[in-house]
């Protein structure tokens, strides 16, 4: 369940309940995720529909982004802004009167990201077993987004993945390999991307061989 989200003189900006129990709920759970999905579809695909315009780095003004959530759902831009710093997947990104999503987009934007860290060895991917075949096959292609989506954990990978299907595939990436041959990765929050993955550098994760193997057929 999504947690509210809200402010307290005490205890500061809090999700869920706040410490003295004092504080004020700014956006409830339920809301928290519409704003949110909103959010995420103004900034990566459909901000021209309501008139939103977004520059070459996928920036958009967030006092009219602010008019449309405040129209539409009711609250303001202390909510979107509770709402960016308390992202799990830390989806969004603030600054100054800007406000952007680092990933996801389908509209053509150069997130321009500076993200420092080590990369780690091996990142995974969550899918439809129907889509294994091809994938070793072809690759990881970005197919309607800008960038392919990896993830840090075999977790994330499996809630990833259970958008699609109850027993989602898991595959590994080899991204050390991956960057050594010249592909660059981005770590853009919790969230991994690069351009593609060719075939050479992915495998189906052990934990669903077995289980994808027994029903290939089915699935083909
Ligand atoms: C598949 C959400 C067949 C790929 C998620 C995926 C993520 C192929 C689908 C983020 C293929 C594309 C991105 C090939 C790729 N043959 N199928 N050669 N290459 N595919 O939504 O990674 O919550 O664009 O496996 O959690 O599922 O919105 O990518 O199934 O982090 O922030 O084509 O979006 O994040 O689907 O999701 P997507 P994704 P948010």
């Amino acid at each position: 369940m999504v947690r509210d989200l809200g402010v307290c003189e005490t205890c500061g900006e809090f999700e869920g309940s706040c410490e003295c129990g004092r504080g004020e709920i700014i956006i409830d759970g339920w809301r928290r995720e519409k704003v949110s999905k909103f959010l995420s579809g103004l900034l990566r695909h459909f901000g021209y529909k309501f008139g939103i315009d977004i520059d070459d780095n996928g920036w958009a003004d967030l006092d009219k982004i602010e008019r449309i959530v405040s129209k539409k759902f009711g609250v303001g831009t202390d909510a979107i802004r509770l709402i960016v710093k308390f992202d799990r997947k830390e989806r969004f990104e603030i600054k100054n009167s800007k406000i952007r999503a680092k990933y996801g987009h389908s509209i053509d934007v150069n997130v321009n990201w500076s993200e420092n860290g080590k990369i780690p060895d091996k990142l995974y991917h969550g899918t439809h077993p129907k889509n294994v075949r091809s994938i070793l096959k072809d690759g990881l292609k970005p197919i309607r987004r800008k960038e392919v989506h990896l993830s840090s954990t075999i977790e994330d990978a499996i809630e990833v993945g259970k958008r699609y299907a109850k027993n989602p595939a898991i595959l590994e990436v080899d991204t050390k390999s991956l960057a050594k041959d010249g592909f660059e990765i981005r770590k853009k929050g919790k969230v991994y991307t690069t351009d593609f993955v060719p075939p050479k550098f992915i495998k189906l994760n052990n934990l669903n061989k077995k289980f994808i193997n027994s029903t290939f057929d089915f699935w083909n």
